[in-house]
């Protein structure tokens, strides 16, 4: 989550910062004789002394975050705020200093980090105090308002309410469409006071942006990519294009059987799908409806949420399963900090910002993860992309500052879900989670069918939320249209409707944590292309010959040499080059996940066979 590439995020980060003298200190002294041109030398030593500078900013920063997230109070919300004011005001700051040095011919470092410097920064600041002041305070009460939101049917009696834990459970068990609804439903009112909040969070964080010279805050975050925004934007099309038509065969799929099975009048065989009855929050993916839409049934045991039950794991025992796949490769040991910084369980007693993430307080292996463990699949596979972010902190951490970042944000998001993918029935039976696993034709097809309910069906979701906050900061979407434009994309990317009559006092994206968190979130959508494309590689290089779905890098050091290779150049060269060190190849390309689903997309044709597609 949020934190993922420290850097984008430190600094950024989420920006708030805060705090913050009303008056700038230049970053570097002025120089001597005020007419003389800066020096290439001048812009080096610049350079370090920002790194420097961040650390220390950042560190403060990034203290007081992780304090405020496990535990939100009034208190820790105003010391967050203020440590990311202080933060973004330096930060914005030393990117106006750096102008004088546009134009000089530079080392490729020194150019490198100061373009960095630039696009560092998910939530720039206003240069007025005040202005800032109130971004950064914004900031930090979206946040709040989603970790500590609750429903409760007596808002007097704290054992009526429901967090959003309970309310997604109800969504991933239920099969009852109103005790669905209703969850559905109750999520979505916490965010209803945001409204107002987003919109002048919209309109300084563009002021912000402006300032640094972008057009918007999108624009910003589209150029963190090594291409301009425009080409960015492009490239993201043609991702899209080459995975959309296995996106639309297996919604037809779902739609027939949730059609079967809630009847035609609720899921009618033609249109979108209601919004609720996907298993998941957001419907972003969808392996809870598993059970409904199950190809064969079969003896064999892919209950991976059973077999944690029964063998009665702790969430910490969880975590030491995934970092075992980590050493497997041939990675480092995580520090014995983690195990005593991290929190794992979520507390009964304090409001905490539940959304799972990982971090480098320190920017010097002082790796944690954050999360309310639940014993399930899901978080098991959670565990596993969090620490994904903790090895990537783990290898590029003695770099400048400035450099200890993903290759781009997709890198990041990726990293932990590719070693995911070889999380298999088979792995599962060497480490004793699973028994009797089935090696059949129709296992295969089951098993590809849980993994496309979570990777497939994520893909339209994960472009979609970024095309409306692009179009909202760029205004396309106005203050008086967010839901509307919200539904419409909804149901143009991923053929879901909502349920009910949704209106423009309502705010549904708030309901979505990296909305009121400000985490850009293209980042998913190219990780989960990327995690296939890494996967293909590290299977190549561990020697596995066969059905790239059948490949599992357990154990391979040929593999982890490969990625960590690739993660100890953190942010320090453009991102083909840091895909051409894992995989020879410089393009982000879908043609991995499409080999790697190859069996499930002829059996779901055969299936849809007579069935009109689409909505
Ligand atoms: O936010 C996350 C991670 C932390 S970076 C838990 N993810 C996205 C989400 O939950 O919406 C992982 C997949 C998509
Ligand atoms: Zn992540």
């Amino acid at each position: 989550m949020r934190r993922q590439p420290l850097l984008t995020f430190v600094l950024a980060l989420t920006a708030i910062a805060c705090g913050g003298s009303s008056h700038h200190h230049s970053t570097t002294e002025p120089p001597a004789d005020e007419a003389a041109p800066p020096t290439a030398e001048e812009a080096r030593a610049f350079v370090a002394r920002v790194n420097e500078d961040l650390r220390r900013l950042a560190v403060n920063q990034q203290r007081a975050e992780w304090i405020k997230s496990t535990y939100i109070t009034h208190d820790t919300e105003i010391v967050a705020a203020r440590a990311n004011e202080a933060l973004m005001a330096y930060t914005s700051q030393a990117i106006a200093d750096a102008r004088r040095f546009d134009g000089l011919e530079l080392d490729e470092d020194t150019a490198r980090q100061l373009h960095l410097l630039t696009i560092s920064q998910s939530l720039p600041a206003p240069n007025d105090p005040a202005k800032r002041r109130r971004l950064a305070e914004i900031a930090a009460q979206l946040e709040g308002l989603y970790g500590r939101g609750k429903v409760c049917s007596d808002p007097a009696d704290p054992e009526t309410c429901r967090d959003l834990q309970d309310l997604s459970n109800v969504l991933a068990e239920s099969r009852d469409y109103d005790e669905l609804l209703e969850a559905w439903n109750g999520w979505r009112t916490i965010a209803t006071p945001m409204r107002p909040m987003y919109q002048e969070f919209v309109s300084l964080g563009n002021e912000g942006a402006r300032e640094i010279g972008f057009d918007d805050l999108g624009e910003l975050w589209r150029a963190g990519y090594d291409m301009s925004p425009g080409e960015f934007d492009a490239e993201v099309e043609r991702l899209w294009e080459q995975v959309a038509p296995l996106y639309e065969q297996l919604h037809c799929y779902v739609r027939a059987k949730l059609s079967e099975h809630y009847g035609a009048e609720r899921v009618p065989p033609q249109g979108p799908i209601p919004a609720h009855l996907l298993g998941n929050m957001w419907a972003q993916s969808w392996e809870n409806v598993y059970p409904l839409v199950e190809p064969y049934e079969t003896e064999g045991d892919i209950d991976v949420t059973r077999a944690l039950e029964r063998n009665g794991y702790s969430s910490r025992d969880m975590v030491r399963m995934g970092e075992s796949f980590f050493t497997s490769l041939g990675l480092a040991p995580l520090p014995d900090t983690f195990w005593e910084r991290s929190m794992f369980d979520k507390p009964a007693d304090r409001d905490v910002v539940c959304h799972a993430s990982a971090w480098d307080v320190e920017f010097d292996n002082d790796l944690r993860i954050k999360m309310c463990i639940q014993i399930n699949e899901e978080d098991f596979i959670t565990i596993h992309h969090e620490l994904g972010h903790n090895y990537y902190y783990r290898y590029y951490y003695e770099l400048p500052i400035l450099y200890q970042s993903g290759a781009h944000d997709g890198f990041h998001e990726g990293i932990g879900d590719t070693l995911a993918l070889s999380v298999t029935p088979s792995y599962l039976q060497e480490i004793g989670v699973l028994q009797n696993v089935q090696r059949s034709d129709e296992a295969v097809i089951n098993l590809q069918m849980k993994e496309a309910l979570a990777k497939i069906a994520f893909l339209p979701f994960g472009k979609m939320i970024d095309q409306w906050r692009w179009r909202v900061f760029s205004g396309d979407i106005g203050p008086d249209e967010y839901n509307q434009g919200w539904w419409d994309l909804r149901q143009r990317y991923q053929g879901i409707a909502a349920p009910n009559e949704r209106t423009e006092a309502m705010f549904d994206p708030g309901a979505k944590f990296h909305v009121p968190g400000n985490t850009p979130y293209t980042r998913y959508f190219l990780a989960h292309i990327l995690q296939f494309q890494f996967h293909r590689a590290l299977c190549r290089e561990a020697g596995f010959e066969g059905p790239l779905h059948e490949c599992s890098i357990h154990g391979s050091t040929e593999a982890g040499a490969k990625l960590q290779a690739m993660l100890a150049m953190g942010a320090s060269r453009p991102w083909p080059d840091a895909l051409e060190a894992i995989s020879g190849e410089r393009a982000m390309d879908a043609s991995a996940l499409v080999e790697y689903f190859a069996p499930l997309l002829e059996w779901i044709q055969e299936q849809n066979e007579g069935r009109t597609c689409g909505w």
